[in-house]
């Protein structure tokens, strides 16, 4: 927990969110500017600032496995969805706690900008 973290904030409760699913270790709630008509954020607890910095692989396997189950639960898996994980600047991350982007509920475009 980084106190000064909203996404730490969101997981723990401590800021409202849209809450689509939790465990006792990933937090899944509504993106607050969608940009289709499902997107869902999908965080660990644990603060990580980004992909370049998370360590444990056995959170990013576990993290993989909570977005393909929410994308089922929310019932865009079985026309698809995409699955985004900006990294850094230049990867156009805005918010330094680690976190999947479920993009869903229209067709995808290629490639992204
Ligand atoms: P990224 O650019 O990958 O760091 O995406 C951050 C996303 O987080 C962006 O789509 C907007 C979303 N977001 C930022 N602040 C909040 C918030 O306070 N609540 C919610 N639900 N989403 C937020």
């Amino acid at each position: 927990m980084s106190a000064d973290c909203i996404f730490c904030r969101i997981a723990s409760g401590e800021l409202p969110s849209r809450e689509v699913a939790q465990d006792e270790r990933f937090f899944a709630f509504h993106d607050i500017d969608p940009k289709a008509p499902t997107h869902i954020l999908v965080i660990p607890r644990a603060h990580v600032a980004s992909l370049d910095t998370a360590m444990d692989e056995a959170l990013l396997g576990g993290l993989l496995a909570f977005v393909r189950k929410v994308a089922r639960d929310v019932g865009v898996a079985e026309l698809g969805y995409r699955t985004v994980l900006n990294t850094n600047r230049h990867g156009g991350q805005a918010v330094a706690h680690l976190h999947a982007h479920i993009l869903g509920g229209r067709q995808m475009t290629w490639p992204p900008g």
